[in-house]
């Protein structure tokens, strides 16, 4: 299948596509490529994403992009429906619904294998329904009592990203001695509830949580020790795509970069963090990413 018009139950085009590879794409996590990173394509459906926010937040433009992204090459589309930046309103569950439920479901249709980022087990239950396969929550310390027992019924791939506090108070609590050991031992702990709770070990990804009550020092100390996050038996996910800590790294003339000028500087950490071994990375710009994760597979690990 190589054009949206081609994608059934998608509706017609609605906008070019940049690039159209030829790709086979991944129906189950199994089918996932196990000889580079994986690549992970931000589709957020949201009103106030930092990064993209508005861009997609209709439905239409929200398959459309993510349509791009998945004959592109993306590996993963991942949809969410409520913004994770800091002091980002509170979306009521039904809202999240509607706006994650028909993307989610196009998405599949069209063959993509999804991930539902979100911190609310019954949109993820709701998103597993229509079809998605891997959840994606970012809530760390603060999880929904209900995710645990979702993520053992279900048995799916579980991205358990480290964060401390909600969107309100985590900058306040970017705060640490040694990052990387707290970071990591935090995780650990998160960890060991779920599985507790009865998820299977090998199922749970772990995710450090750039920018997630981290300061800009803090990403920089987690990426420079990432095998300290991948020493720890489990698959590893970064998300740095068009961070504010990118933005300050590219300031000019005083400014820091916009999120869409720090494409280049996403793709330079990403192929980074596949190099450092990193299972998956979380990217705006998946076509590119996948090629960059190619070279760091090709390079392999330093001598
Ligand atoms: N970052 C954001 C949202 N979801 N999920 C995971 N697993 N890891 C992340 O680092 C992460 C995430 C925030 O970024 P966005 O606004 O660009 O989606």
């Amino acid at each position: 299948m190589d054009s949206l018009a081609a994608a059934p139950g998608t509706g017609p085009a609605t906008s070019p596509l940049p690039v159209i590879r030829q790709v086979r794409t991944a129906r189950t996590v199994a089918d996932l490529p196990a000889d580079r990173a994986v690549v992970l394509g931000i589709l957020n459906v949201t009103p106030d994403s930092f990064s993209d926010g508005g861009t997609y937040a209709s439905t239409d433009e929200a398959i459309s992009h993510g349509l791009r992204m998945h004959y592109g090459g993306a590996d993963i589309i991942d949809v969410g429906g409520e913004s994770t930046r800091p002091n980002a309103v509170e979306v009521p569950i039904e809202e999240e619904l509607a706006r994650v439920l028909p993307v989610v479901r196009a998405m599949v249709k069209a063959g993509a294998l999804v991930s539902i980022d979100t911190m609310h087990a019954e949109t993820a239950r709701q998103a597993l329904d229509a079809g998605a396969t891997i959840i994606n929550d970012i809530s760390g310390a603060e999880f929904d009592a209900e995710m645990p027992a979702l993520a053992a019924e279900r048995n799916v791939p579980y991205i358990l990203t480290h964060r401390r506090g909600t969107t309100a108070t985590m900058d306040s609590l970017a705060s640490y001695d040694d990052v990387v050991a707290e970071v990591v031992a935090e995780l650990l702990e998160l960890r060991d509830r779920f599985v507790a709770a009865g998820v299977a070990a090998d199922r749970i990804i772990l995710d450090p949580g750039l920018g997630f009550a981290k300061t800009d020092e803090h990403n920089w100390a987690i990426l420079r020790s990432l095998d300290a996050f991948t020493a720890l038996g489990h698959r590893v996910l970064v998300g740095a795509s068009r961070k504010r800590f990118l933005g300050t790294l590219l300031t000019s003339a005083g400014k820091a970069a916009p999120p869409v000028e720090r494409d280049h500087a996403s793709l330079a950490v990403a192929t980074l963090a596949a190099a450092s071994g990193a299972w998956g990375v979380r990217v705006h710009d998946p076509g590119a990413t996948v090629d960059a994760v190619k070279v760091a597979a090709a390079v392999g690990p330093r001598q």
